[in-house]
């Protein structure tokens, strides 16, 4: 049996992650973090504290930012592989946090890599490293592949361009199974609510069904590269059965605005936007009833904005025979909207 370790194991990926390593019979091992309150609703399908338990699902407290917790932790598993998703993951948080970010995406990536060598455990443990598309930042060229030079717009991006090295030089000063998965934006039912498709997707089930008036979001006109959590976690577990060590970009290669993203959500409970006005003064309307039930808030721009994103997954395509249309754009909507209408989140909610 093999074994798995996985930090931001509460996270979206880390629970997908968890319930795909589980269904291939690793015993996995995951890191969560200690929270006054209940934080591990995400991982319900495996387990719920005292009262359901997988025999091969082992939870631990731990910090990316406590090196002692982290070798004591990777001694005390011996993994054969290390998926490092734990990180301070929004990048407008990040302005705030700039230091925090720093020490959990970027040293934090360190603190594994270093706990792996010192236990002498570099010939056994391969490692995953959560990159990220955000190194691209002011795209220098589109679409975005390995190949493609940084330009990181943010301390989140930054934090991460000092993880994605760190993995790169263990790898070749080492001679580590140490490599970087540079994924696109990924989204799903289990997306963080404070990220913009999640934010959308919750508010148009809220406004449907009348619990919510109005959504205020940010820079309508970025443009990402939006897949599915679920087709992307496979991805991780290929690059660490690949042969040899590479770093691969996982995308669908389509680019959306977050304009089309609110339109397509909200025709999918059935209701029509129509824009009117520019930029902080711009709504949206429902041609319905006449309501604005879209507003733009001058609180969610960021300093330096990352305008658009598209990336290249041609080599993870041919090398891992990873699918990138597995889940169209229009399939992750839907999936998004139906959960958040059933899971009636459907309280009165005030932005
Ligand atoms: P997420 O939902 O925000 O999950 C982040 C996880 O990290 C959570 O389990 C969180 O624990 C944990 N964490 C945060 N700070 C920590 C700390 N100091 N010590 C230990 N654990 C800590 O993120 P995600 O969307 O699943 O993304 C997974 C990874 O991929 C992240 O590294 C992210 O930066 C990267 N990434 C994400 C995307 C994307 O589009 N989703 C794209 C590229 C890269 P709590 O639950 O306790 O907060
Ligand atoms: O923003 C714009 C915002 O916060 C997407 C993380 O998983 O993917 C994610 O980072 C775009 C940005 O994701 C709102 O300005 C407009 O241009 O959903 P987001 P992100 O910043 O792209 C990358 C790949 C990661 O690695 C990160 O960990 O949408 N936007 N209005 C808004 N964004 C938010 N959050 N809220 C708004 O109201």
């Amino acid at each position: 049996m093999k074994i798995a370790l996985i930090t931001g194991v509460t996270g979206q990926d880390g629970s997908y992650l968890a319930e795909l390593l589980l269904e291939k019979d690793y015993q996995v091992h995951g890191i969560i973090r200690r929270s006054s309150s209940y934080n591990l609703d995400r991982l319900d399908e495996i387990h719920i504290e005292g009262v359901k338990k997988n025999e091969n699902f082992h939870l631990h407290y731990g910090d990316m930012t406590d090196s002692m917790n982290v070798i004591r932790l990777i001694s005390e598993t011996q993994p054969d592989e290390i998926y490092n998703l734990a990180a301070q993951s929004h990048v407008k948080v990040s302005f705030d946090m700039p230091e925090y970010t720093a020490d959990v995406d970027g040293v934090g990536t360190l603190r594994i890599l270093e706990a792996v060598r010192i236990l002498k455990l570099s010939e056994k443990t391969r490692i995953y490293q959560a990159s990220t598309s955000e190194l691209y930042g002011k795209v220098q060229e589109v679409p975005q592949s390995e190949t493609t030079p940084f330009y990181p717009r943010s301390p989140y991006g930054v934090a991460k361009m000092y993880g994605f090295w760190i993995t790169k030089n263990y790898r070749e000063s080492y001679n580590m199974f140490a490599v970087n998965g540079i994924l696109f934006n990924h989204e799903s039912e289990r997306r963080g609510e404070e990220f913009v498709t999640r934010k959308i997707t919750l508010a148009a089930a809220r406004i449907a069904y009348g619990k919510q008036e109005k959504l205020y979001l940010g820079n309508l006109d970025a443009k990402r590269d939006w897949g599915y959590a679920k087709d992307y976690v496979e991805c991780m577990w290929l690059m660490l059965q690949h042969d040899t060590p590479e770093d691969f970009v996982i995308a669908t290669g389509e680019m959306h605005t977050v304009r089309e993203f609110v339109e397509k959500t909200f025709l999918e409970v059935g209701i029509n936007i129509k824009w009117e006005g520019e930029g902080v003064n711009e709504i949206g309307i429902d041609l319905k009833t006449g309501k604005t039930i879209i507003k733009v808030e001058e609180k969610y721009f960021r300093p330096a904005e990352v305008e658009q994103l598209m990336g290249d997954p041609s080599k993870a395509e041919d090398l891992l025979k990873w699918d990138s249309k597995k889940t169209s754009f229009d399939e992750l909507i839907k999936k998004m909207v139906a959960f958040d209408i059933k899971k009636k989140n459907l309280e009165v909610y005030e932005s």
